[in-house]
């Protein structure tokens, strides 16, 4: 073609393009630019405020939180109004059609100014009570210790029954009741928003985030799926605590008291050295962090260095200036659940942490630090965009990285151990110890939100809201508080999730989910092959794979632009949550525990 036919061809598609947008879709693409430059600015300052006040609780920093969120919510409403007259399904131009969505589907903002007012109120001094419990210390009633890091440390480490009974039940009774007339105000205005956004109650608002009406039942058959190897674990590690506690403590066919499990919530069983089955020379990774003096900052850095080694970025300079790595000591309250933040410009990113020096906390380290490069991988996008693919991607980040470095081969590499035991022993201690981490997870945070949907939906209510919690804790996981507890306890505030309004089927699906990026990447990295021994899931350390980066980095570039199923696509080739890559890892693991429970003639199941 010459170029003068290529010229008027040019200017025919252009035009033919053009006509295809309406007037519309133009008028509505205008407001949304605009919006989009705004919408970073305003942004900055409500994360700003939010800030300021999780890291010091004073009466002062709330007063200025909810005026500012206030005036955040009043914005979000106008620009919803002014969106709510195209009819956006008609839209052509599917980018559009989902930035217009998202920007009208606005939540909380929905509500009058004085709900929007008593919600924000409700669920911050939930958040603030539940920050600053303090407990007399079992040994010393005198002194008073906080969560972080006193009680989360007793659970790890005391193998007292008596004194991890003592916590739990001032822990539970210090964040629990006090915050319960506050949580169900959140739920019922909750609702009420929910209504105001088309949705049936709060539970559907949660469920719309993973854009598919059959998620809910595709999360039931995934627990079922899992089942038949959670209750191997659960026997073998009742078995094994009942021989240690002996008969007084834990019965052998009943639900585990779950203050013995290592984790004020017995969501992740932090009980390695009761339960690995073999004694081998292999050393507890606590006490070598320890040895080798690490510091919160060495363990920051250490995590930086494994995503830039696999070619993700760096952190920004002003994120080593602005985090807050540890819990301060200058007598400040201060949120101290671990959470990063993006304040949306400057590349401005940032983690607060009361960081430990523990390998739990080193690879909390790593899942916040996942998150931040969700951040700076999708900054590029407008900022309704800028979100995970759906909030399980979000947190599966830094939890797929930390499968690598829980590796015996990755703390080789980096020096936390001295060799790499390959026999099968360790290889079983190895697995259990995972097993214990990741799979006691799955019906806790299965019942964590399955709970609280019941809630919006009514069938839990003020009247039967504990037992009922515990009922389903005890059907799902087979764990039960130390003491009765009746209605006249609350104890699901006794999670920050619950008192701080913090979906949670997110982790459940980031801990499928994780396995899911972890196989991708290893295959990518050439860590992995199927049914070859030298190349398992379990032994797969993607350090320095810049193959393996890059698919982690095209997905997560793509924040929630598209359908979750379009970004899974894009680094496993599956579009559907699967836990095979989960069953898979942990094969062997399930393989011996069906025949050490055989040998040891342990129960599996719970009677009531
Ligand atoms: O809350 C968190 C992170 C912050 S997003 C520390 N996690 C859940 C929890 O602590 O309950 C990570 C795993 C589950
Ligand atoms: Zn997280």
């Amino acid at each position: 073609m010459n170029s003068k036919f290529l010229i008027i061809f040019i200017f025919f598609y252009i035009q033919e393009s053009l006509s295809l947008a309406s007037d519309d879709e133009m008028q509505a693409q205008f407001i949304v630019n605009d919006v989009s430059e705004e919408m970073k600015l305003r942004m900055f300052k409500t994360n700003t405020a939010s800030w300021n006040h999780a890291s010091n609780l004073t009466d002062e920093n709330e007063r200025i939180n909810a005026k500012v969120q206030a005036e955040y919510a009043a914005y979000v409403k106008g620009v919803a109004q002014d969106l709510a007259v195209f009819d956006y399904n008609s839209f052509e131009n599917k980018t559009l059609k989902r930035l217009v969505k998202f920007l009208t589907n606005i939540g909380d903002a929905k509500l009058s100014e004085t709900d929007f007012n008593d919600i924000q109120d409700a669920v911050s001094r939930m958040q603030s009570t539940f920050a600053k419990v303090k407990v007399p210390e079992f040994k010393d009633r005198s002194k008073l210790v906080s969560l972080e890091p006193e009680i989360t440390e007793a659970f790890a480490k005391s193998r007292n029954p008596e004194e991890l009974k003592y916590y739990w039940i001032k822990w539970y009774d210090g964040a629990g009741l006090p915050n319960k007339k506050d949580f169900f105000k959140y739920v019922g205005l909750r609702n009420k928003a929910a209504n105001m956004n088309g949705f049936k109650n709060g539970a559907d608002t949660w469920l719309d985030e993973y854009e598919d009406p059959t998620f809910e039942k595709q999360i039931d058959d995934i627990m079922d799926q899992i089942k038949p190897l959670y209750m191997q674990l659960h026997g073998y590690v009742r078995h094994k605590l009942a021989e240690f506690y002996g008969p007084n403590v834990v019965d052998k066919t009943k639900a585990i008291p779950m203050h013995l499990l290592g984790n004020v919530w017995a969501q992740q069983w932090n009980i390695g050295n009761l339960v690995l089955p073999y004694k081998t020379e292999d050393p507890d990774i606590d006490s070598v962090l320890v040895k080798k003096n690490y510091t919160p900052l060495k363990m920051f850095q250490d995590s930086e260095q494994f995503f830039t080694s696999i070619g993700l970025s760096p952190m920004p300079s002003s994120f080593w200036e602005k985090s807050i790595i540890e819990k301060p000591n200058d007598g400040r309250e201060m949120v101290c659940h671990a959470s990063a933040w993006d304040f949306s410009i400057n590349n401005d990113v940032r983690i607060k942490q009361c960081t430990r020096i523990t390998f739990e906390s080193y690879k909390t380290v790593h899942h916040e630090m996942g998150h931040i490069e969700y951040y700076l991988q999708y900054n590029h996008l407008p900022p309704v965009f800028r979100a995970g693919a759906n909030p399980g991607f979000h947190e599966a980040v830094g939890d797929t990285i930390a499968l690598s470095v829980a590796t015996p081969k990755h703390m080789h590499r980096i020096g936390l151990l001295d060799e790499v035991n390959k026999d099968r022993k360790s290889q079983i201690n190895q697995l259990l110890k995972m097993g214990i981490e990741k799979l006691p997870f799955l019906p806790f945070s299965y019942v964590f939100d399955k709970y609280r949907y019941e809630v919006f939906r009514g069938t839990v209510t003020s009247e039967n809201a504990n037992t009922l919690f515990w009922d389903m804790r005890k059907k799902h996981g087979g764990v039960a508080p130390p003491i009765e507890r009746t209605n006249k306890d609350f104890d699901v505030t006794a999670k920050y999730h619950a008192s701080a309004d913090v979906e949670y089927l997110r982790y459940f699906v980031a801990f499928i989910l994780q396995f899911q990026f972890h196989k991708a990447s290893c295959i990518k990295a050439g860590e992995y092959e199927m049914n070859n021994p030298e190349k398992t899931l379990a032994d797969c350390d993607i350090y320095q794979s810049k193959e393996a980066g890059d698919a982690i980095k095209k997905m997560l570039s793509l924040g929630s632009s598209v359908p979750w199923n379009d970004a899974l696509e894009v680094i496993t080739g599956d579009r559907q949550l699967d836990a095979n890559a989960l069953l898979e890892y942990f094969a062997p693991l399930y393989e011996w525990l069906k025949e050490e429970n055989t040998k040891l003639n342990a129960h599996i199941g719970w009677d009531d």
